[in-house]
């Protein structure tokens, strides 16, 4: 019998009580959204949690990338990752820009700076790569090409809420960072994301495109969108800041437990942990190699017949999309075959000891597989 539903990820909730208060506050103001104060507030506290100096909330993650691409002004060909969630290109997309796509390392899983400039044209305007599981990129090397050819650097920060690299915000790197505080995320506001520039001008033209281009009254300046955060999702954006540590703790303390659990497992083999990083164990990626006894795809539906609901973070690739056949690639083995061998294991802080412990038995018992499934 299968037990009960164990799903990839579970929202972290703050008390219900809790938010009441800020719901008072909402319905007697009568402020529902358009920068009212729950909005600024969380801005400015986000701003001091994350480490950096300029911040707009969104209403999602795939709004602040679409709104980055605008406020930079980014035209023709933008080099990006296919190892992503699609929002990455889509973004490109709704802004008319054309991805072109490189392939990833093996380890990190993040675009591989070796192979931009192979793809570099005289159309090429900007990098966009994503900080896939939360694992810095290599925003070294990329920056250096970046200098090298005057090519803005967009980061999906979408998974890095609260990363910290070579002891500062990685969302310092780069000309802007998008988050993303997705239900599924880390740091959850139900939906919402934010984007994290450089400067107060570069804010301002955000904070204007995110409000349909409107710099006053009666003052457009830009064909802007609605990109707004609105005042519920700021307060429980306040109330999940306050208990931000321990979730990320006890995140930690559960990755960890995993990586005992699978140092006994030949052939299954957790992410270690990015070296010089303060982590923030957004996903629990494995990878399945050739040498356990059945492939990656034999135990997710192995997992599924448990009632455990692992995913294929990410399967299929963005260009094995159709609407992504024509664009321009290099060879990709590298990310084909994370694509091939990733599962993403449950990971959140309510996961239980019995649930964690039916997780490993599904492993367990897939390493004495009669054939290789
Ligand atoms: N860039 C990157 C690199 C991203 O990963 C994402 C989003 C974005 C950009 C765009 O940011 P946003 O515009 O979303 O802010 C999920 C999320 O919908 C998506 O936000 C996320 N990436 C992506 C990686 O994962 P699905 O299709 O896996 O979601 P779903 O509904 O299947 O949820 C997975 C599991 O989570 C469910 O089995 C149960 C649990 N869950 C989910 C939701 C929505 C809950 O327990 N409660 C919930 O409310 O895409």
């Amino acid at each position: 019998m299968p037990g009960d539903i164990i799903t990839v990820t579970k929202p972290s909730l703050p008390e219900l009580d809790d938010l009441q208060p800020l719901l008072r506050q909402i319905w007697d103001s009568g402020r529902l959204t358009n920068g009212g104060s729950l909005h600024q507030e969380l801005e400015s506290r986000l701003c001091e949690y994350l480490g950096v100096e300029h911040l707009s909330l969104f209403a999602n993650g795939t709004l602040a990338l679409v709104t980055a691409l605008q406020a930079l002004g980014v035209t023709g060909e933008v080099i990006t990752t296919p190892y992503t969630f699609v929002a990455t290109s889509h973004a490109l997309i709704w802004n008319k820009l054309k991805p072109v796509f490189v392939d990833i390392e093996p380890d990190s899983f993040n675009m591989d700076p070796m192979g931009i400039e192979a793809v570099i044209s005289d159309k090429t305007t900007a990098i966009l790569p994503v900080h896939c599981y939360g694992t810095p990129a290599n925003v070294a090397e990329i920056q250096a090409i970046a200098d090298k050819h005057d090519l803005r650097v967009i980061y999906d920060a979408a998974h890095a809420f609260g990363v910290n690299y070579d002891g500062s915000s990685l969302l310092d790197a780069g000309d802007v960072s998008v988050l993303s505080f997705h239900a599924t995320k880390v740091f959850n506001t139900f939906e919402g994301g934010a984007l994290v520039c450089r400067d107060a001008e570069t804010k301002r033209r955000v904070d204007y495109l995110k409000n349909f281009g409107f710099a006053d009254e009666v003052t457009v300046v830009a064909p802007g969108i609605n990109g707004k955060m609105n005042e519920f999702q700021a307060a429980v954006g306040l109330l999940q800041l306050d208990r931000i540590d321990d979730v990320i703790a006890e995140r930690q303390r559960l990755y960890r437990r995993y990586a005992d659990a699978l140092a006994r497992v030949p052939g299954v083999d957790l992410m270690p942990e990015p070296g010089n990083t303060k982590w923030n164990y957004a996903y629990c990626p494995v990878l399945v190699r050739a040498e356990f006894p059945i492939s990656r795809d034999a135990l997710y539906k192995r997992f599924r017949e448990a009632n455990i609901l692992v995913r294929r973070y990410f399967y299929p690739l963005v260009t094995d999309f159709p609407i992504y056949h024509e664009a321009r690639r290099l060879a990709m083995p590298n990310a084909r075959k994370a694509a091939d061998q990733i599962l993403c294991l449950p990971l959140y802080p309510d996961l239980s000891c019995d649930e964690f412990d039916r997780i490993i038995a599904v492993i367990q018992g897939a390493l004495s597989a009669e054939e290789r499934e």
